[in-house]
């Protein structure tokens, strides 16, 4: 490898392969301070998509670390869960996170460290051997349990996970990757930066995501691979509609010359799809995937993409569809997705219940419906209804509902998705009052920001007399995403 080729652009700044291998031994020389080995400690850190993002990353697990990435969209209450939950021991964050991380570690028993410390201390001149099968990272994900739970992979995991994609997709050292997908889940640790620093690729990072600076560096004609969730697509057409002729026609040629172009996390509309290809020549290769598992499904990279549909097992992925008691469904029969192969992830974090009942007979259970069409998969919603996707990000309804309980206002709510052009689904809750009081939208979100994600948070409010509920007295969810339609 030639340690001088660009692996990081940001903020402006190009960094070697070289200074990113020095900059993780720093990281690593000062998180063992002395030991030789951090033995599966979970680092939580708090970092913006950058340089310093990566160089933490890798020092963690170059000092035999698990690593935790929080997310900055993430208010307090949120952040204290996943600390207190992974058990961290070191806490690490930006000199701007001081004042909320540092309390918030120190209340878990966390030690908390700046990335500036970490970065400025002597680099370690030994560090410890990993062994594959150890654990490397954890990722929070909101599921069929009220918490979000931790999804532990190891190393082979990660490798094998980001194996089938550097192969299925061709990476290269030639690519330039533009990434503006947020850190703290596996479309952009994996299938953006991981895959791109495995073929010492650049990765060049933008800290959030906005429409113009994408379509500019678009233009500037140096970007090869782009990979996004589709309310990005949505957002970058919306502002290549709202842009003039001129720029229009720079974004678009600029666009054309990408080598690839790809979306996941959540249905792509097949309306976005021709809209893109319209302004850009690109038909986006669409890809299906999960935290606990990496990517298992996708379009060819050559030959023909499906629109509305997510391809073929990745290499080195097994992929079946089964009915509700495990048995492969006949060929074109609809069936639960389940996965099997060495990306699949080790557990979910000290919840031993939860990790086995996601398997069945060694497959991994997605919870997502499937059946194959013309040698494709085509995904058919969910199994749990208390699951939505917006934005890319899974929620849990469950688990706004049991934080919007807390509200003095409130007696009982139910929360779904709606479907939404821009956001795939939007978060909607129907809510029973407790007796003289009122509650508007505007003021549920007001209390909602301080404790739930931006996208956890409602965008849409109804207010009931009563729920509606079956005869056993559990909450219809049809019939509460019946009162938003009306
Ligand atoms: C934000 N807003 C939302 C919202 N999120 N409104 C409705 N639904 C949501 N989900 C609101 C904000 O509060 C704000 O409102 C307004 O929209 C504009 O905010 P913003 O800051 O511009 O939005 P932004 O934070 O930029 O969010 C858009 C986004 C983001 C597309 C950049 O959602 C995103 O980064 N998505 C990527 C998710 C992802 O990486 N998923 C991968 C999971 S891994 P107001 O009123 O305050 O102005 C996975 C596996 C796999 O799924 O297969 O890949
Ligand atoms: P997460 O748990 O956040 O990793 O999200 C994984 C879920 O996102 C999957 O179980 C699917 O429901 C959904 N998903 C990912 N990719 C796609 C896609 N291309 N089309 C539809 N849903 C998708």
């Amino acid at each position: 490898m030639n340690a001088n080729r660009v692996a990081i652009v940001s903020e402006g700044r190009s960094y070697s392969y070289a200074e990113l291998d020095a900059a993780s031994r720093r990281v690593a020389g000062a998180l063992l301070s002395g030991r030789d080995d951090l033995g599966q400690a979970r680092v939580a850190f708090l970092v913006r998509p950058g340089f310093e993002y990566v160089a933490v990353q890798r020092g963690i697990w170059r000092a035999g670390g698990v690593a935790v990435p929080l997310a900055a969209s993430h208010p307090p209450p949120e952040l204290a869960y996943v600390v207190r939950d992974a058990g961290a021991a070191v806490v690490a964050g930006e000199p701007a996170t001081v004042s909320t991380l540092e309390p918030i570690a120190k209340a878990a028993g966390a030690s908390f460290a700046t990335t500036d410390r970490l970065l400025s201390h002597a680099a370690e001149p030994s560090l410890p051997h990993l062994g594959a099968t150890r654990p490397a990272m954890i990722i929070y994900t909101s599921g069929t349990t009220a918490r979000p739970k931790g999804v532990v992979t190891t190393h082979a995991n990660i490798g094998a996970q980001i194996a089938a994609l550097v192969e299925a997709w061709e990476w290269s050292p030639a690519d330039r990757l533009l990434l503006a997908l947020p850190l703290h889940h596996v479309h952009g640790i994996i299938n953006g930066l991981g895959s791109a620093l495995a073929v010492t690729a650049t990765c060049e990072m933008l800290s959030s995501f906005d429409a113009a600076v994408v379509w500019n560096r678009f233009a500037s004609g140096e970007v090869t691979v782009f990979t996004a969730v589709p309310t990005m697509y949505r957002r970058l057409i919306s502002a290549w509609e709202a842009a003039s002729a001129a720029e229009q026609q720079v974004w678009s040629e600029g666009a054309r010359g990408l080598r690839l172009m790809m979306s996941g996390s959540a249905a792509l509309p097949v309306q976005t799809l021709e809209r893109w290809r319209d302004i850009t020549g690109h038909t986006l290769l669409e890809r299906y995937g999960m935290t606990e598992i990496g990517m298992a499904l996708s379009n060819p990279l050559r030959g023909e993409r499906r629109p509305g549909t997510v391809g073929m097992p990745l290499p080195g992925v097994e992929v079946r569809l089964v009915d509700e008691s495990g048995v492969p469904v006949a060929p074109g029969g609809t069936g639960e997705v389940e996965v099997r192969g060495p990306g699949v992830f080790l557990e979910y974090w000290q919840r031993p219940d939860e990790t086995r009942s996601a398997f069945r007979d060694g497959w991994f259970r997605t919870g997502d419906m499937a059946v194959v069409e013309h040698g494709s998969y085509r995904l058919l919603g969910r199994t749990a209804v208390d699951i939505i996707k917006t934005g890319g990000f899974k929620v849990s309804a469950l688990e706004i509902e049991e934080v919007l309980r807390e509200h003095p206002a409130i007696a009982e709510c139910a929360v779904i998705g709606i479907a939404d052009q821009e956001w795939g689904e939007r978060v909607a809750t129907a809510l029973e009052l407790a007796s003289g009081e009122t509650l508007s939208l505007d003021a549920l979100q007001e209390w909602a920001k301080a404790r739930l994600a931006p996208y956890k948070v409602p965008r849409a409010l109804v207010t009931v007399n009563a729920l509606p509920r079956n005869a056993m007295g559990k909450v219809v969810k049809p019939e509460v995403a019946a009162l938003f339609r009306e």
